[in-house]
């Protein structure tokens, strides 16, 4: 019985059934509040994952996929001279694709300090041969360029060797049966504290790996409070696939839209009132993936955005740059692309609101004050029924060219008669005007 009482707590916890502690009784002051509607309205962020993984070119789990024993796997580092990176032309790339912030990894499940770490020796600067911080020259670019910089963190860690008790991964890694978990944590709060201490105000940490060990003592709220003391202005998110725990400041989805489960691990994923974020790749790999050549379209990613915003989410878009420091064509000519479309209609996603109509099969809506975005994405019959907005609707026109949308009314819908003339096959957006404003919901704002 004694025994039964933790490996029922654990069933509970794994059924996402009990609460999780974390940052009890957290109350984000303002300056947090703004970076969330920041964060709210920007709508578009780059996503990298880069490590020393990228050498072998099979993503970023391949020591755990591969079962490579730390002795091999420490091998890498030596081989990582990124003698091209120019993180002038990784936000530039972003910036042209309409991103307004940049999260990338700065330590993965491999436990590989991608920055000048003083807590380990492994890290980018002790053990490479390139030597350099490139999450310091990568920040001070974004500050110039005026993107904000999301630290990716794992909590997960296949190299420490206090990351004891294993988890459900990272068993082959070849390390003694032992350790010593409120040491890893200690080692885990040090390197987090340097990361919001020596390159700037962030916009954020991005925890991942939580998922590893669900029913561990995590000690979030010592964790969560230390990041929110140095700057209550970053904002914490964690992938844990859950309702939001006390003290994160945003809700995250990996590879789905919120409330969706296509990948099977978002089945408890339960949408809280913070701000939203899905996250995905460009072709189907995190870290560099030489052998992935299966690239997204550019109508794919801008239905993926499109469809975000009408879920009131943002897109997080990964790409994996290569062991040299550059990103692959593939991926830097979508961007431009995207950064096209979002030229011409960047008003219906940036600041703009998901819904007041639930996503559709055919399509979104997103809104901004008295504007309503109807987002076609798959071109429906001549005549598309929409239920009623929740205010009257004065006129409609297409967004492209400001020509009328005829409308029909009924008691309980209205009626847009499209065009087949006017369809594109990325989006074709109809405006709606309203006599009155939808007034914008703060974040916190139950939806
Ligand atoms: O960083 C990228 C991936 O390396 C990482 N998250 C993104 C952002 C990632 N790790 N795992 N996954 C993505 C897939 C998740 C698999 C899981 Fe499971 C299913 C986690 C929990 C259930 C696999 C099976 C791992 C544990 C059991």
């Amino acid at each position: 019985m004694r025994k039964a009482f933790p490996v029922l707590t654990a069933l509970l916890v794994l059924a996402g059934l009990t609460p999780v502690v974390a940052q009890e009784g957290y109350r984000p002051p303002p300056e947090n509040l703004e970076a969330r509607a920041w964060f709210q309205e920007a709508r578009f962020g780059l996503f990298i994952h880069w490590g020393v993984y990228s050498v072998l070119g099979r993503g970023e789990w391949v020591m755990h996929n591969e079962k490579i024993p730390i002795a091999e796997y420490e091998k890498l580092p030596p081989r990582f001279n990124p003698t091209d990176f120019d993180p002038a032309a990784w936000v530039a790339m972003a910036k042209a694709a309409g991103m307004r912030y940049i999260t990338i990894t700065s330590k993965h499940h491999d436990g590989f300090a991608m920055y000048d770490s003083k807590t380990s020796d492994y890290d980018i600067v002790d053990r490479t041969p390139y030597e350099r911080d490139v999450l310091k020259m990568l920040a001070e670019e974004c500050r110039k360029e005026g993107l904000k910089l999301f630290f990716y963190y794992s909590q997960l860690d296949w190299h420490h060797p206090d990351y004891f008790p294993r988890g459900r991964t990272g068993q082959w890694s070849g390390r003694p049966e032992s350790g010593e978990w409120g040491r890893y944590l200690d080692y885990m709060d040090a390197q987090l504290e340097e990361l919001l201490t020596g390159y700037g105000p962030l916009g954020g940490i991005w925890f991942d790996g939580w998922w590893d060990r669900p029913d561990a003592d995590w000690r979030l709220g010592q964790t969560y409070s230390l990041i929110h003391r140095l700057q209550p202005a970053a904002l914490v998110g964690s992938n844990h696939h859950r309702k939001p725990f006390p003290g994160e400041d945003f809700q995250m989805f990996e590879r789905d839209f919120p409330g969706h489960d296509t990948t099977g691990w978002n089945d408890k994923a339960e949408i809280g009132t913070l701000p939203l974020e899905m996250c995905t790749t460009i072709n189907n790999s995190w870290g560099f993936n030489e052998s992935d050549t299966r690239y997204k379209s550019l109508e794919e990613i801008v239905h993926l955005l499109v469809r975000a915003g009408g879920y009131d989410a943002n897109l997080l878009l990964n790409v994996g740059p290569k062991p040299d420091g550059t990103i692959q064509p593939e991926f830097v000519e979508r961007l431009a692309e995207v950064g096209e479309w979002l030229e011409k209609n960047g008003e219906s996603i940036y600041g703009a609101r998901g819904g007041p109509i639930t996503p559709r099969p055919w399509g979104v809506t997103t809104h901004k004050g008295n504007e309503v975005f109807v987002h076609v994405l798959d071109w429906p019959d001549r005549v598309l029924a929409l239920p009623l907005p929740p205010r009257p609707v004065k006129s409609a026109h297409y967004m492209a060219d400001g020509s009328e949308v005829p409308l029909g009314r009924d008691a309980d819908a209205l009626l847009l008669r499209l065009d087949p003339e006017k369809a594109d096959p990325l989006d074709t957006i109809v405006v709606l005007e309203l006599a009155e404003a939808i007034m914008p919901t703060a974040p916190g704002t139950p939806r």
